[in-house]
């Protein structure tokens, strides 16, 4: 009717409004206490810190919703291709510093507070981090949504809103236990929830042939998915994307009244009790069937309310057409799936096509796989995502058929055109059709769906090349490409340091490295000058100051800020191997005991800090967490050694404790066994904020090492290609330990670190035990040379000068890893989309 609308009820025509940020601390002070006033937490005669954080939180989320409508409206207008960016994990830590950050009125705000008789610092950290993600790979998403907004890039996030995100660790004589955190118990004052934007996503049932021919999915149960938006401000822009964040709720009509009236209470209200179990917890455990099939329902809601959302978007956005053009879809659209998780959007997005949309398969299919493409942030096997068919075909019929369909004309495709694979085809079909096994793969489902398929870092894409996706490689060559993570210097450099951050800034003469991190080399030039050495101490000092604050009030541990501050943070997983590290430790502490109080004085004072969190199940990973913790028990304690070395284990690592971290670190530890670590993200924190690595060649520590120097990285152990052939000689009996890793190990056994039994861990490093073949992570022949490269870490930090300008080296030739970087190569090499920036008004 030419007056077009969109549903939600935006204005075809947009007028241009300007919403000045504001500026004057007297005018936010008064917003702060209208919000405290008509907030629930109110009370007249208190206005404590945590009344203080959800005023102050409220009062920056109303700016936020301002640049947000209008960022919408702006994408709405110009309608650029998009990307949606599929991933079950965000690690999105505290947003109340972050975004007065990226707004750039943090100053007039700590003012406002002042006024209000509060510090800005104290109220940031009310805030309980929302953990939605398990490490790495949801950190990493959480990274790229910052970079995509301050790049002003029309990209959104995708995910699902866990009630329960990553539990809370708590140490004790146990060792570790896992306690549920409610990161809503209060409220979130950082979502907004879109009671208009709904979808339905079912599950069971069954396909019915329609009178035509076409294929429907009906029965079974339906969900209804309401949409939660998070607001994500970029950095000194206007442009603030979103992250949709679906809850899952049941309706009125699923409410069977006959029944709650007959006394029946409980299944009165079943759909919504399986409604909630959906969003309840971040990863189940999927150790029993139930916990499969409730993980496989989740990502399968995400998958299938995302999709039927962007379709809409992408109706409403050509609604001046009177037919839609599919065939432009994927000019409008790019889906990224995060690891294998969000797979299922593959035969989601063909369904939706085809079934509902009433395209023909071929159309759907180009449509599709022009469309998807997907990230590997693993080569694990444990960790490639396998279904059961028929747990499958029981939860989703539908997306079997096409699964099926998919394979059938691959396998097809292969033997008419490269018969010379046929007797490959059996690893590289999407189903297995060995009925022992009968699962999907969903990797393999990803590479032959997607358009690209890209590894974290170039070792690790070079090996999916050469193994896991060898076989594809030789159909597509060009599908497979190499995107090196990165990290948001903003989080991760400008606001968790600012003293170091200062000190760039006045010698860069600039603060533009913020958002252009390659100008982080032209410290090089000062990488000998007495007053950056001054300088850059005294922030380091800083930090480590106020990291020994946090272990003592977390530990009770007192540790000393001028001994070296090493640290380990990250899960704990046996191939990123933890225990080398306190192997190594325990070692340390032995000869420390053998020594004379005169030699002892010789030795580098250490402070060496674990953290991380077991998976709830992994009964090894938590014995580590227990070891750490009963050596730091004796360690610390032992009057003769205790100024020398102190062993810390830092409790719940999460987003916000890494912030505290990792300013005050000096060196730190990413000693994973060679070609295990797709990438890490965690090396590239530290050595932004001048910390020194050890570390093994694997992962993104390849190109850390090149791009600050060989002479500035503590490097150790085998390489990737070394790898099999020594695991083969452990097997064979041909590996000879080094004594030094038997006498640590006999240290652990003697019984000097308390009475628990350790031999099932230290089994695993022998013989044939552990995961299968005897220490098949390779602790034992890296031991000696991981001990040699300590030994120069010691010698090195005596020399300050030569330590400092390591230090600032590191600093400087971290540029490439800035998450700014990667993102712009996913936008022009896989998305192909563009900035799209909201004008100044
Ligand atoms: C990590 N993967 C990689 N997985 O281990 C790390 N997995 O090397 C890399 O830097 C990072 O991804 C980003 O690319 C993970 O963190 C998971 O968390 C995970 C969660 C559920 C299921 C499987």
């Amino acid at each position: 009717n030419g007056t077009a609308t969109v549903k939600a009820g935006i204005p075809a025509e947009i007028p241009a409004i300007a919403h000045p940020l504001p500026e004057d601390p007297a005018e936010i002070a008064s917003n702060i206490n209208y919000h405290a006033q008509y907030s629930p937490h109110f009370s007249p005669f208190k206005f404590e810190p945590e009344q203080a954080y959800y005023a102050t939180a409220e009062s920056v989320r109303d700016q936020l919703i301002k640049q947000w409508n209008e960022t919408y409206l702006h994408y709405h207008k110009v309608n650029p291709k998009q990307t949606y960016y599929l991933s079950m994990e965000y690690l999105q830590g505290r947003a109340l510093s972050n975004a007065v950050g990226n707004l750039d009125i943090q100053n007039a705000y700590a003012d406002a507070l002042k006024q209000l008789g509060h510090e800005l610092e104290n109220i940031v950290e009310q805030e309980k981090d929302a953990a939605l993600g398990n490490g790495g790979l949801g950190r990493l998403a959480s990274c790229f949504l910052d970079s995509m907004a301050t790049l002003n890039l029309p990209a959104w996030g995708y995910g699902l809103r866990y009630r329960y995100g990553l539990f809370k660790q708590l140490i004790t004589k146990a060792g570790q236990e896992e306690i549920a955190e409610d990161w809503l118990e209060k409220f979130s004052p950082w979502e907004v929830v879109r009671h208009d934007i709904v979808f339905p996503v079912r599950f069971f049932g069954h396909v019915e042939v329609q009178p035509n021919g076409s294929r429907k999915w009906v029965g079974g149960e339906v969900i209804q998915a309401v949409a939660y938006d998070v607001p994500i401000p970029g950095y000194k822009t206007k442009n603030t994307n979103s992250l949709r964040l679906w809850d899952a709720k049941a309706t009125a009509e699923d409410f069977d009244l006959f029944q709650f009236n007959d006394g029946q209470y409980e299944s009165a209200a079943h759909l919504h009790s399986r409604a909630q179990q959906i969003c309840a917890v971040l990863y189940p455990g999927d150790a029993t069937e139930n916990g499969k099939l409730l993980r496989l329902k989740q990502q399968f809601f995400l998958c299938s309310a995302s999709l039927q959302d962007i379709i809409s978007r992408f109706k409403e956005r050509n609604n001046g057409n009177n037919e839609i053009q599919w065939s432009e879809f994927p000019t409008k659209v790019a889906v990224q799936l995060n690891d294998t998780h969000p797979t299922l959007a593959i035969p989601e997005l063909m369904r939706l096509l085809m079934d509902v949309e009433g395209l023909g398969w071929d159309e759907a299919w180009d449509i599709t796989s022009r469309t998807i493409a997907y990230t590997n942030h693993t080569v694990l096997p444990e960790a490639l995502e396998k279904w059961s068919q028929s747990v499958m075909w029981k939860l989703l019929p539908r997306h079997m058929e096409i699964i099926e369909e998919i394979d059938k004309r691959f396998i097809a495709m292969i033997l008419a055109t490269r018969p010379d694979l046929e007797n490959k085809l059996s690893g590289m079909s999407i189903l297995d059709h060995n009925p022992q096994k009968a699962v999907v793969r969903m990797a393999n489902l990803c590479v032959v769906s997607s358009h690209t398929v890209n590894g974290v870092a170039q070792l690790h894409s070079d090996i999916l090349k050469a193994e896991l996706f060898a076989d594809y490689v030789s159909i597509w060559p060009t599908k497979f490409q190499n995107k090196t993570n990165g990290i948001t210097p903003r989080r991760w450099l400008r606001f968790c340091n600012p003293e170091l951050s200062h000190i760039v800034t006045k010698w860069l003469k600039t603060d533009q490295w913020v958002n252009n991190l390659d100008l982080l080399v032209n410290l090089r030039q000062f990488a000998d000058n007495p007053d950056l050495h001054a300088e850059w101490e005294s922030a380091k000092l800083a930090s480590k100051q106020r990291l020994a604050q946090y272990i003592l009030h977390v530990t009770g541990v007192s540790i000393d800020p001028n001994s070296l501050f090493d640290i380990q943070v990250k899960r704990i997983h046996e191939y990123k191997r933890q225990l080398l590290n306190i192997l190594g430790a325990i070692y340390r502490y032995k000869k420390l005991k053998e020594m004379s109080p005169e030699e002892r004085k010789n030795t580098t004072p250490r402070t060496i800090m674990i953290g991380g969190k077991a998976f709830a199940t992994y009964t090894n990973a938590k014995r580590i967490v227990k070891l750490v913790n009963d050596v730091g028990a004796v360690v610390n304690t032992d009057p003769e050694v205790n100024s020398f070395l102190k062993v810390v284990f830092v409790p719940n690592y999460n987003v916000s404790v890494a912030e505290v971290l990792i300013p005050g670190s000096e060196l730190s530890q990413h000693i994973s066994t060679a070609g295990m670590e797709a990438s890490g993200t965690s090396n590239m924190k530290f050595a932004l904020n001048g910390c020194l690595i050890i570390g093994t060649l694997d992962g993104a520590n390849v190109e850390i090492r090149e791009e600050i120097g060989e002479e500035n990285f503590f490097l150790f152990g085998a390489t990737a290609d070394e790898v099999p052939r020594l695991r083969k000689e452990r097997e064979n009996g041909m590996f000879k330990p080094d004594p030094r890793f038997e006498e640590a190990k006999q240290f652990v056994t003697s019984g000097a670190f308390g009475t628990y039994d350790y031999n099932p861990l230290l089994d695993s490093l022998e013989g044939n035990s552990g995961y299968g073949r005897g220490d098949y992570f390779l602790v034992g022949h890296d031991f000696p040379s991981y001990m040699d490269a300590q030994a120069r870490v010691d010698e090195a930090y005596k020399d300050r000068k030569r330590w400092i300008k390591m230090s600032i080296l590191s600093t400087a030739g971290s540029g490439k890893f800035s998450s700014d970087r990667t993102i712009s190569q996913y936008a022009s090499e896989i998305w192909n989309i563009e900035e799209c920036r909201v004008p100044k008004v």
